[in-house]
């Protein structure tokens, strides 16, 4: 049980004991010794890592500060593919009491280990997730993210009842049953992709509970990206505020970094996670504030550490202090992964850029989907935008003149024309987990 403590000129409840707010030279130090013991690790347990170093003429000795870090080898997605299941772990299996998998879109799932120390780090870095998100014991949580392989049903599981509150497992679907559940149960915040909340929305107006009157005051959301436009919907449509979380498997799963309540950018736990910014193309590393690849180092896993994952989200690192006085560094709001850019007609487009796009024009919801295809050997793209139950009852020109704004606001952000089409109310599948934005038919 983790004693709360409330730090009066926040308002805000936090963990005793939190390495957030720890100096920055205590900080650092902290980091330098765990590194060495991790790449020690690596080196002793890691087959792969081993041959890297050896390749680049390398040994755990040649680490003596944190500046020593981008001479290491980087670790990429392949690597877990191409050692699958488990030629990464650095326990032997007695000491592994947990695996989790990432599906991913093609091939062979990644799989990742945790020791009982490891699940322990993960339930204090997600305590001081939902700490920040203002969250503490006698809150009730809904428990929306999925259960099973997935890492975010039981990381934030673990997280909530270490932090003492009160967790209702109710993992994704089910949607009806989430809104009883959500209004019987007096629940205070709720924990899911923001795309699954915008669909729990909908299906509470649809069946005349207005969840802006409930208890429900926060969200913790994360898992995908979601523009500032979305968030100011959701936080309007729901009552509540909306925080964005940051994690992947890789790493521990969700954990890895949170905004707090100044909601500007994502704190890293990096008393575990240390973070580098490259640039994709060179591998090089860029100076604060510039944005790039998000490069991270585990400091205490013990399973399977990672040495300079390669995490292709795309994000910078912020200088300035977080006016929350916490000390551990921010990381701005994911908005793109430098693997989710799609070329179109020689202009790379970004899905987030559709989304902003669409979400400044009145009379659509926040759902949408991209299609591409091929028509004699040119690329196109078609966004299907739903619109609202009153507009798409309206006359005809009204839906024209939406259409044409649509078209507008999309031109100037991507700088290509699209096709735009508008679609009735809940006719583009909702999801339960992470929303499947892009449907690509080009190669079909
Ligand atoms: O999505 C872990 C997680 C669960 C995070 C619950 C937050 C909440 P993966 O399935 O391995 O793990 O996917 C990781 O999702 O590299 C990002 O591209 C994306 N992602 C995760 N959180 C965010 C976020 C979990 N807040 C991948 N904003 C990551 C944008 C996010 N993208």
């Amino acid at each position: 049980m983790t004693t709360m403590v409330k730090d009066a000129a926040a308002g805000e409840f936090h963990p005793v004991s939190t390495p957030d707010y720890l100096p920055q030279a205590q900080l650092r130090a902290l980091q330098l010794g765990r590194l060495k013991g991790m790449v020690l690790r690596a080196y002793q347990h890691q087959e792969l890592f081993r041959q890297r170093m050896v390749q680049a003429g390398l040994t755990p000795d040649d680490v003596e500060s944190l500046e020593d870090l981008p001479r290491l080898p980087f670790t990429v997605k392949t690597d877990l593919r191409d050692t699958y299941p488990f030629g990464l772990f650095a326990s032997p299996m007695q000491d592994v009491v947990r695996l989790h998998a990432s599906s991913g879109t093609t091939g062979k799932p990644i799989v990742v280990a945790y020791t009982q120390q490891d699940v322990a780090v993960w339930s204090s870095v997600m305590v001081r997730t939902l700490a920040a998100c203002g969250l503490h014991a006698g809150d009730i949580i809904q428990n929306a993210y999925g259960y099973g392989l997935f890492t975010g049903g039981l990381g934030a599981h673990y997280g909530a009842e270490a932090l003492g509150a009160t967790v209702i497992p109710i993992s994704g679907g089910n949607t009806d049953r989430q809104i009883m559940v959500m209004r019987d149960f007096g629940v205070t915040a709720i924990c899911c992709t923001p795309s699954y909340f915008l669909h729990l929305l909908d299906r509470a107006s649809e069946m005349g509970v207005d969840v802006r009157s409930l208890p429900l005051r926060a969200g913790v959301f994360g898992a995908e990206p979601w523009t500032d436009e979305l968030r100011l919907h959701v936080e309007q449509a729901g009552g509540i505020k909306a925080y964005d979380i940051y994690g992947l498997t890789e790493i521990i799963g969700p954990g890895v970094g949170s905004e707090c309540r100044c909601q500007d950018g994502l704190h890293l736990f990096e008393d575990h996670f240390y973070p580098e910014i490259i640039n994709p193309q060179t591998g090089q590393v860029l100076p604060e504030g510039q944005e790039g690849e998000l490069v991270l180092t585990t400091l205490s896993k013990q399973a399977m550490p990672m040495i300079r994952y390669r995490t292709r989200d795309i994000t910078a690192v912020l200088p300035e202090p977080c006016p929350c006085g916490r000390t551990i560094r921010r990381i701005r709001r994911i908005s793109r992964r430098s693997d989710d850019m799609f070329i179109i007609r020689g202009v790379n487009v970004f899905p987030s850029q559709v989304e902003a796009a669409l979400l400044t024009v009145e009379g659509t919801l926040p759902h949408y989907q991209i299609i591409l295809s091929r028509e004699k050997g040119l690329d196109q793209m078609e966004v299907q935008v739903e619109v609202t139950p009153e507009v798409f009852s309206d006359k005809v020109r009204a839906l024209e003149e939406l259409q044409k704004k649509l078209s507008r606001a999309l031109e100037n952000a991507l700088n290509i024309r699209v096709q735009v089409s508008l679609v009735g109310p809940r006719t583009i599948q909702r999801s339960e987990g992470k929303a499947k934005r892009v449907i690509d038919r080009r190669n079909q």
